[in-house]
């Protein structure tokens, strides 16, 4: 029998182009995408769509049941910006959500989950530059304690129940096919837009803030390795340093213009400046690099180019 696989949140940035590719992989039919609104008509065309809210565990259920699930990518969450403007309603989503899916598989009825972690797991007093797999974790944001506290509930259901949930801190993410929400990297993907379409763009992060960021090529790489891997390769069951590039806002603006020669950029760093200032500037993610082999593929020149290319289609 081939598996199936449940998307929660699959019309956000990274949950649409996951549903693409496992679709892609697993056949349409075994990859159940779902969200709690409706997005792009052609993802939703693509296979089956299912409206859910992941926080409601009896309509969870349900269509786990329904379809008979093996796995959850549970995509759905508050970003760090937007859960500063909400955080109760980012921490009952962002841990409800995770309570729900680690529940079903405690009680035999997924058999793995993925979740996504974050670099927001980390502080201001982390070391900043290559920071470790293990290290000094004091989120200051509503988004890094609940994805901090998250780490901690995966780990302790694999090592109590023996439930197989596997997840990666992803660092910023470039994407052209779906925009990002309510993140403080989100400017990484809007100077895109605005570079083709006025030739400038206004930063709400200062020229120098340094993160670690990753084309969405290789975060999708990465998330369906970490799930395809066997399961002792996966020593960690909090939550795994991911890392390919990192740049400042300044170092982008020269790469774009590299191709557009009068593309200007100017700064008016706002509120998120904050969260920005207390996360790592580099990662290192040598501990996935050895555990299941990951290797990131884009640096910043080969990301510039791809999404110039296919956002001016
Ligand atoms: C955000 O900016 O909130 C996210 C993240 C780094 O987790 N992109």
């Amino acid at each position: 029998m081939p598996k199936s696989i449940l998307i929660l949140g699959a019309c956000g940035q990274i949950g649409t182009e996951l549903t693409y590719t496992l679709r892609e992989r697993y056949g349409n039919d075994q990859v159940i995408a779902s969200d709690i609104r409706e997005g792009d008509k052609d993802l939703m065309a693509s296979g089956p769509f299912e409206l859910l809210d992941a926080t409601n565990y009896g309509a969870l259920e349900d269509v786990v049941m329904h379809y008979e699930i093996d796995e959850v990518y549970l995509m759905a969450a508050m970003l760090s910006a937007t859960a500063e403007k909400f955080p109760m309603r980012a921490w009952n989503l962002n841990m409800n959500s995770l309570f729900n899916v680690l529940n079903l598989a405690k009680d035999n009825k997924i058999s793995k989950i993925f979740w996504p972690s974050s670099i927001a797991v980390f502080g201001p007093n982390t070391p900043k530059e290559q920071t470790a797999q293990n290290t000094i974790m004091e989120p200051s944001t509503v988004y890094g304690i609940s994805k901090q506290t998250g780490e901690r509930w995966c780990e302790y259901y694999f090592k109590k129940y023996g439930v197989d949930v596997r997840s990666v801190r992803y660092p910023g993410l470039i994407s052209h096919k779906t925009l990002p929400g309510g993140g403080t990297t989100d400017y990484a993907v809007e100077i895109y837009h605005k570079a083709l379409s006025d030739k400038e763009y206004t930063s709400f992060l200062g020229e120098d803030s340094k993160l670690p960021m990753m084309f969405m090529d290789d975060a999708i790489r990465a998330t369906i390795t970490i799930m395809e891997s066997a399961p002792e390769k996966i020593k960690v069951r909090s939550s795994y340093n991911l890392a390919a590039m990192s740049f400042t806002p300044k170092e982008m603006a020269e790469n774009i213009k590299k191709h557009i020669p009068d593309f200007k950029m100017s700064y008016a760093p706002d509120s998120r400046q904050q969260i920005a200032d207390s996360w790592p500037s580099s990662i290192d993610d040598s501990v996935a690099q050895k555990d299941w082999g990951w290797k990131a593929e884009f640096d910043l020149d080969r990301t510039t180019q791809e999404m110039l290319d296919n956002l001016s289609k």
